[in-house]
């Protein structure tokens, strides 16, 4: 008996990444894949990026959700190149996805493409969207402990947030412990702890993506 074994799933996906990546290195555009949980600051995050940048870069964002347009609404208050991209349902954002949003963004005009995953920490992580660098984000509330159970999303970013610090003196968490579960999986990883509600540790991040945006 001869048995066809579809070896690679996610082949397709990767072909149209790499036309997503060929496509913003065209445009002279740098992506950022934003990864986190759901409700661990994504948006907000943004909105604070997106308010200290106006006027020294020009950004689109592709907010992915599974509905509403609701994060779309809210950054464009602050951002009038954003594209919703609703998965119906989808755990995750794929390349074709994020194909159709990019082709809703002036890209010759921007200089950098901010797209917020799905608030999920596991799905998206396997699927290239064509991005130049992917960012993982953890929060304070979700515990110290997800680092360990995520491992994917540490081995696989090329930075990693703490956001929500303000809530440190509210919500048992073992700062420490974090910082070293990561460091047992990975020692390069940059984390960047901070709090898009005070502003605490935003510049660093707002160095880190201005240096992406201008390389
Ligand atoms: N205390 C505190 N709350 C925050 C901070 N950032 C976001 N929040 C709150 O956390 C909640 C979720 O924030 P969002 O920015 O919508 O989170 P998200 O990751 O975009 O959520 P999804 O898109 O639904 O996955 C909101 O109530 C925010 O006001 C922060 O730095 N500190
Ligand atoms: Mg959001």
């Amino acid at each position: 008996m001869k048995i066809r074994v579809v070896e690679n799933v996610l082949k397709l996906n990767d072909e149209v990444a790499a036309l997503n990546r060929a496509r913003l290195a065209e445009a002279g555009v740098r992506c950022v894949n934003l990864i986190g949980s759901a409700g661990c600051g994504k948006t907000t995050l943004l909105l604070a990026t997106l308010s200290t940048l106006s006027g020294e870069l020009a950004i689109g964002v592709i907010a992915g959700d599974i509905a509403t347009t609701r994060d779309a609404e809210r950054i464009a208050r602050h951002c009038p190149e954003v594209v919703q991209v609703n998965t119906g349902g989808g755990c995750h954002l794929d390349a074709n996805q994020v194909r159709q949003g990019l082709a809703g963004l002036p890209l010759e005009d921007l200089d950098l493409v901010f797209i917020e995953n799905v608030g999920n920490l596991i799905c998206p992580v396997g699927f290239d969207l064509g991005q130049d660098a992917s960012v993982g984000a953890f929060s304070v509330p979700e515990g110290d402990d997800k680092p360990a159970k995520h491992p994917r999303v540490v081995l696989e970013s090329d930075l990693l947030l703490l956001s929500k610090t303000d809530l440190l003196p509210y919500v048992p968490f073992d700062l420490e412990g974090f910082r070293e579960s990561i460091r047992m999986l990975r020692e390069d990883v940059p984390l960047l702890e901070l709090s898009a509600a005070t502003g605490a540790g935003l510049a660093n991040w707002i160095r880190w993506v201005t240096e992406l945006a201008r390389t």
